[in-house]
């Protein structure tokens, strides 16, 4: 870790120094349903599955606002084909990792539902956002948040808080994104949420009944709100990036000994 936190740094550095004020020129997220204020944030893409109609996974957005104590998120759907498809509602659960453990059924790690409903109004769509500790629900928020069906139905914006997953700012926390539809849902036994665990998502994902972002593995981020917005998106980009390169070289040790 020494190496790679060294090589964060010094590529940070140069970055602040090297960095054109224009191009990183992005001010701060805005709850509002409209979706200019995520332009050049970090963010990951998961390929387009074409089976998956209404619950087809495009990109997951994260940022920080500076000295506010929030994650916020966005997550890009493909736009359904069929404008009857683009109404639907869709199910998205995004699992923290709190403890960087790269567990995510540990008792203080934490669930988050989301329901986008895209149809809720002529102008906006409707978010519901959950946040789930085990069975105990820490926090909850509703608001128009989401891309209108007119507009095509496929980009949700929502917020979190540090206190509600328990971390603080700087700390790591390892991502996995799921989606699903109604169609899908299981009744469950978890005060009749989606299905509950880690593991159950996986199956769903297994029997082509979820879409997972990313397809393997987790995403990683250190969200640290003193940071310009710019300098937050270059540090979460070279997470990603470091996080592939160890992910390659591990595929290409597995082959090697194959
Ligand atoms: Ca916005
Ligand atoms: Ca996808
Ligand atoms: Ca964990
Ligand atoms: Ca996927």
């Amino acid at each position: 870790m020494g190496r790679a936190a060294a090589l964060l740094a010094a590529l940070l550095l140069l970055l602040v120094a090297s960095a054109p004020n224009r191009a990183f020129a992005a001010g701060s997220i805005v709850m509002d349903g409209s979706f200019e204020d995520w332009e050049g944030r970090a963010h990951l893409a998961d390929p387009r599955d074409a089976h998956h109609d209404t619950y087809d996974l495009e990109n997951l957005y994260w940022a920080n606002n500076p000295n506010q104590d929030r994650l916020y998120f966005m997550i890009e759907r493909y736009e359904p084909e069929n404008h009857q498809d683009q109404k639907k509602e869709v199910y998205y659960c995004l699992f923290i990792d709190t403890d960087n453990n790269g567990r995510f059924d540990d008792a203080n790690d934490r669930v988050v539902d989301i329901t986008y409903e895209p149809d809720k109004s002529e102008e906006r769509g409707q978010v519901t956002v959950e946040v789930w500790r085990g069975e105990v629900r820490v926090g909850r928020r509703q608001g128009r948040w989401g891309e209108s069906a007119e507009d095509g139905g496929s980009r949700a914006e929502f917020y979190v808080t540090f206190n509600e997953i328990g971390t603080g700012p700087g700390y790591v926390i390892r991502m996995v994104l799921f989606a699903t539809d109604k169609n899908h849902l299981s009744e469950g036994e978890f005060g009749g949420r989606f299905p509950a665990s880690f593991e159950e998502w996986e199956e769903m994902v297994e029997e082509d009944w979820a879409d997972r972002l990313p397809d393997e593995g987790d995403l990683q981020w250190a969200p640290i709100p003193t940071l310009p917005p710019w300098a937050q998106a270059a540090l979460a980009g070279l997470a990603v990036a470091l996080v592939a390169a160890g992910r390659a070289r591990h595929r290409r040790r597995l082959g090697g000994a194959a």
